[in-house]
């Protein structure tokens, strides 16, 4: 019987590169920082659980990717762990969030910061440290995320709440955005401010990757630096059952990898967040897996980042 604990050495395992190893000459570091907020959820849920998940699954992952040829263990990763945000609620994880993504910077070519729920990226933005005007943001979500804040800050409000804050709408594209996921209120809303929409249907009709490229390419026109907030509930129900908001008609794992290695590719791009999963609801870890491979393209993005600035 092959036993539980089999180790390859030539099999080395993207789990012991997040925890640390990694070649004698590397090309950069990456920070990774667990932020398990859920008291921010409209629809209750244990988002707090996947940064645990993430780290752990990672256990199934080669630190090599055969499309690109990046190999991970020339990219040195710093985990901070998760921050004490479990019983937080959003008010309250603004301030570590986002000092602690700011600090996380000063030593790192990039960031990634796994949810919680998309209520921390209101302070994943704000943890770039430049004036909101000069900073860009993408958004994978079948969602706005633009409900009023009236009712509080929530998971529903992190992009109104930014541009409350000041960030431009000019300066946010939204990409995966689902009918009947949202309300013709706030549909009208992002145009009104501005907001680049990319909806399901437009992505079914063009290509995919020129469609990230381009909006890559439209912000880094105008601003220093740039934010990505991948909600996995931008993919079909199929490969996101653990996402609450998750709708069928979304986008593919593959879609969402690629998306995340071109993110990582791009020299503007500094930090990213992987939010909306609830690993309890999830079905034969499919969206844990997704989600762990979407960090692991975004860090493959990374290495050929690095290596074209040599
Ligand atoms: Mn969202």
């Amino acid at each position: 019987m092959q036993s539980t604990t089999f180790e390859d050495p030539n099999w080395p395992r993207a789990s012991a590169w997040l925890a640390g190893e990694h070649w004698k000459e590397t090309l950069g570091t990456l920070a990774v920082i667990g932020a398990p907020v859920r008291l921010g959820s409209i629809t209750p849920g244990r988002c707090d659980l996947t940064p645990g998940a993430i780290r752990a699954i990672l256990r199934k992952f080669s630190c090599f990717d055969v499309e690109t040829g990046a190999n991970l263990h020339q990219l040195a990763v710093h985990d901070y762990g998760d921050l004490e945000l479990s019983y937080a609620m959003l008010g309250e994880v603004f301030e570590p969030l986002s000092k602690g993504l700011h600090a996380a910077l000063d030593d790192a070519d990039a960031a990634i910061i796994i949810g919680g729920d998309n209520g921390i990226t209101r302070a994943g933005l704000h943890g770039l440290g430049l004036p909101l005007d000069k900073c860009g943001l993408i958004t994978f979500d079948a969602h706005f995320d633009l409900r009023d804040l009236t009712l509080g800050l929530t998971n529903g409000n992190p992009i109104r709440a930014l541009l409350n804050d000041g960030l431009p709408g000019d300066n946010i594209v939204q990409i995966g955005i689902q009918g009947f996921a949202n309300s013709r209120a706030y549909a009208e809303f992002a145009h009104d401010v501005g907001i680049s929409v990319v909806t399901m249907g437009e992505i079914r009709r063009r290509d995919f990757e020129t469609l990230v490229a381009g909006a890559l390419a439209h912000l880094s026109d105008h601003v220093e630096t740039i934010y990505v907030d991948f909600d996995i509930d931008v993919l079909d129900r199929i490969f996101a059952p653990a996402c609450p908001g998750s709708r069928p008609g979304g986008l593919t794992p593959w879609e969402l990898k690629r998306a995340a290695f071109l993110c990582g590719q791009h020299p503007k791009v500094r930090a990213i967040d992987l939010v909306e999963v609830d690993p309890e609801n999830d079905v034969a870890e499919t969206t844990v897996l997704t989600t762990a491979s979407c960090l692991l393209s975004f860090a493959a993005g990374v290495v050929t980042r690095l290596r074209k600035s040599l």
